[in-house]
């Protein structure tokens, strides 16, 4: 069941809405240059459709590149798509309910605010754990704050890896390195940035 070799280190989830007029599919290819290891495509206002073909067109980008590619909610888009995994959050379908839709082979990440919440995931079949929001975000609205020291203590007790994410940017990731995660999961200090490549390379060293 469990994914091996994936490298969470700079994981960038995509809002297509904080571009300021950047063409996506270069914004992405910018950030993968810079150094982000793995992507969540994640449309929060998209029909079936268009999240579908703009996953195909982010696929190939993926595969150029051979890193991961995951979807955000829709376990029938990933499908579609042949995608690495999925990443649910606590209101979407139970994770145990996704594991035996994508099977064994794919990737699943759940959000997680509590340990509770992050120790349910581990035992329910979750590859990677997402936690936050550790600092004040712009990006997500209905966020749950996550304290440096609860992701300590959430990092320190499960076996699956732990990635933060809420308000990185390159002021604070040092701190968040300092809990011991194995990524760091980033928008808007990637994709709101005039130069997506640098901001990208910033926290990849940083988180390296
Ligand atoms: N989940 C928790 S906070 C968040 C998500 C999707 C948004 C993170 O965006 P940013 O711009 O990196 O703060
Ligand atoms: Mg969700």
């Amino acid at each position: 069941m469990k994914q091996i070799n994936i490298d969470y280190r700079l994981y960038l989830v995509t809002d297509r809405t904080i571009l300021g007029g950047k063409s996506f599919i270069h914004s992405i290819e910018e950030a993968i240059l810079g150094g982000v290891t793995l992507i969540q495509l994640r449309e929060k206002h998209s029909t079936a459709l268009e999240f579908y073909q703009l996953g195909l067109k982010v696929k190939e980008l993926t595969a150029k590149y051979n890193i991961p590619l995951i979807i955000n909610d829709r376990i029938d888009i990933a499908v579609a798509l042949n995608a690495d995994g999925v990443h649910v959050g606590q209101k979407d379908l139970p994770c145990r309910v996704v594991r035996k839709l994508i099977g064994d082979s794919k990737i699943l990440g759940v959000s997680a605010a509590t340990l509770e919440e992050a120790e349910k995931a581990e035992m329910e079949g979750a590859d990677y754990i997402g936690v936050g929001a550790l600092f004040p975000t712009g990006t997500k609205e209905d966020t749950r704050e996550v304290t440096l020291d609860n992701l300590r203590n959430i990092k320190k007790t499960i076996s699956i890896p732990v990635i933060g994410i809420g308000g990185i940017n390159k002021h604070n990731i040092e701190a968040v390195k300092t809990t011991g995660i194995d990524g760091a999961a980033v928008v808007s200090a990637i994709l709101s940035q005039k130069n997506i490549k640098e901001a990208s390379r910033y926290l990849y060293e940083k988180l390296t």
